[in-house]
């Protein structure tokens, strides 16, 4: 759609409530991006709420072809990998990771705490970068850039732009990932390039978006209508209300899936199961790796 006819602001093409699910072990995921309504939301493949108690996790596991982008919200969480790459991320701490050719790696929460609290989205590379070296982009909560465009308004910049403040992620997929916290009583706008397809998904309170207002209230993904419109606007009421912009630019290309591996092709898949079987081609240092938090 052209910038003639295209709409002012974004509005909300559709709303959809994230019930509780098992996933992993012994873990629960409120899947947003991914479940039955919410498939391939290109370049978006997954985004899960995950919520782990001591006895749960994510162990040992592989992935190819995407990056997964962990956002702590409460307690602590572990990680490892099988090059020996580990560490602890707490409330508000980002791991950006770019499996590209292969990540085997185990995910757990930090056995003392009672609870790791967070988000997990999954963001699909293009054919390009598919099979590039894996690369992590960490970051603790202080290192991650604010933007305040008003008092009661709070703007974390994990990736992309907001009010002039831009986060330094390298982002293979063009992507904006903001976390809002709006005080209530507040309107707030973002500007949002007319190609990308973006979502909203509501942690808390309740926000009321575009000119008709419609109402996100927790556990809700809304996802934007895809009308060229550069901007949207973001109102509270009586509530406070704690949210996160996603937004990217759709790749477009053919999605093949199976579980923690997608590739372009049915072929491609393939190849993938014979290299992890094999330890091959990105997989050579799982031959008998085992985690040692799971
Ligand atoms: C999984 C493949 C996976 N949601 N939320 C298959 F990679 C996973 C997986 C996760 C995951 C990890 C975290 Cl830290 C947070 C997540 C899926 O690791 F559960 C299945 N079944
Ligand atoms: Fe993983």
């Amino acid at each position: 759609m052209t910038a003639t006819t295209a709409p002012l602001s974004r509005s909300i093409a559709r709303s959809v409530l994230s019930k509780e699910q098992s996933e992993g072990v012994g873990a629960r995921v409120r899947r947003s991006i991914g479940r039955p309504e919410l498939r391939n939301h290109d370049p978006f493949l997954m985004l899960d709420e995950f919520s782990v108690d001591k006895n749960g996790g994510f162990p040992d596991h592989p992935h190819r072809g995407f990056e997964t982008v962990t956002y702590m919200l409460e307690g602590q969480f572990q990680h490892e990998d099988f090059a020996g790459h580990k560490g602890t991320i707490g409330p508000g701490d980002l791991q950006w990771m770019t499996a590209g050719r292969g990540i085997v790696h185990s995910e757990m929460p930090v056995k003392s705490q009672t609870r790791a609290h967070g988000l997990q989205l999954w963001i699909n590379l293009p054919k390009e970068h598919k099979m590039c070296e894996p690369q992590y982009q960490e970051l603790l909560d202080g290192q991650i850039p604010r933007a305040t465009p008003q008092d009661g308004v709070v703007v974390k910049v994990i990736a992309g732009e907001s009010h002039g403040v831009k986060s330094q992620v390298y982002t293979r997929t063009p992507t904006m990932y903001l976390d809002f916290k709006v005080d209530m009583n507040k309107t707030v706008t973002q500007t949002i390039p007319s190609t990308y397809t973006g979502f909203l998904y509501m942690l808390k309170g309740t926000a009321f978006i575009g000119d008709k207002e419609f109402e996100g209230k927790a556990h809700h993904t809304l996802t934007l209508s895809e009308d060229g419109a550069t901007t949207i606007k973001i109102q509270t009421k009586d509530e406070d209300a704690h949210f996160v912009f996603i937004a990217g630019e759709p790749l477009k290309e053919p999605i093949v899936q199976h579980g923690p591996f997608v590739m372009n092709s049915s072929e491609e898949i393939y190849d993938t199961f014979v290299d992890y079987q094999n330890n091959k081609n990105g997989f050579e240092r799982a031959r008998k790796w085992r985690s040692t938090i799971a």
